[in-house]
């Protein structure tokens, strides 16, 4: 039995959940409402001890990080598959994948800044301090702190913004040059890690992923929306990624989508 803990729309959550459905595999899915802190809940923790999502539970045993998630579905579910035979696309899939991971915290620091800045400024100093005593990792305690006390500079988001659009830009010249999926012809966990990272990058910079600039990422965006199981995934407002959840936390933040 397999049990998907996520978030719904954020990214590393729709990169396992595509991976799923691509599949065809059913699973349980566990919503984990990250404004409300259950991402840090005692349970929670015993399954992932980084506090985040997602967390695929397969026959009670827990695996986390979406790359390593995504390879482990793979191995145990090989079909339909999901990594290409020809060993040089093959190892294309596994760089995509990776610098999707890579890519993530420059892309998850703009999210924040464009989501969530304002509400996390006016995080109680009772809220900040349990954010700050129970998130795990120290690299998010910190963020957490900086966040809530003096946001990022325009210099740090300048930097992480020419980070994202340096892959992407990379992206475009390997689709020119192997398309039309990043490992070649065979689409790939690659192309699935891929697409939640051009997915925020156009939910939050429509206008600089233009396709002047970036012609084979549009034209791939394309080709992954026209596949059932991305349309699903992207969709919002379904009960595994609703739009705006009712309730909020104590600290008001009522969205939360890194
Ligand atoms: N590289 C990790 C990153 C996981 C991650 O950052 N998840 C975010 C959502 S995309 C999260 O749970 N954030 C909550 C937090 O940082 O407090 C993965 O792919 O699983």
């Amino acid at each position: 039995m397999l049990e998907l803990y996520h978030g719904g729309l954020t990214t590393c959550s729709k990169q396992v959940r595509h991976c799923l459905r691509e599949k065809g595999l059913p699973y349980k899915s566990h919503f984990v409402e990250l404004w409300r802190y259950e991402n840090l809940s005692p349970d929670y923790l015993k399954l992932n001890p980084n506090g985040v999502v997602p967390t695929l539970v397969h026959d009670g045993v827990a695996i986390i990080n979406s790359f390593c998630i995504n390879e482990y579905i793979e191995d145990a579910f090989p079909d339909p598959p999901l990594r290409p035979k020809d060993l040089h696309e093959r190892a294309r899939m596994r760089y995509w994948a990776w610098t999707a991971d890579e890519v993530h915290p420059a892309l998850a620091r703009l999210s924040y800044a464009h989501m969530m800045q304002r509400k996390i400024r006016e995080l109680s100093e009772a809220d900040l301090n349990f954010m700050l005593e129970k998130t795990p990792v120290p690299e998010r305690r910190e963020r957490w702190r900086v966040l809530a006390k003096v946001g990022h500079s325009a210099e740090q988001l300048d930097e992480a913004l020419t980070s994202v659009l340096f892959t992407l830009g990379r992206m475009d010249q390997e689709l020119a040059a192997h398309g039309p999926w990043v490992a070649g012809v065979t689409f790939s966990l690659g192309d699935i890690s891929m697409g939640a990272i051009v997915h925020r990058t156009f939910e939050l910079y429509p206008q600089r992923l233009d396709r002047a600039t970036f012609p084979r990422v549009n034209d791939w965006w394309e080709r992954l929306m026209a596949r059932p199981a991305a349309k699903m995934v992207y969709t919002s407002g379904l009960e595994e990624t609703p739009e705006r959840p009712a309730k909020q936390t104590i600290a008001g933040i009522s969205e939360f989508r890194i």
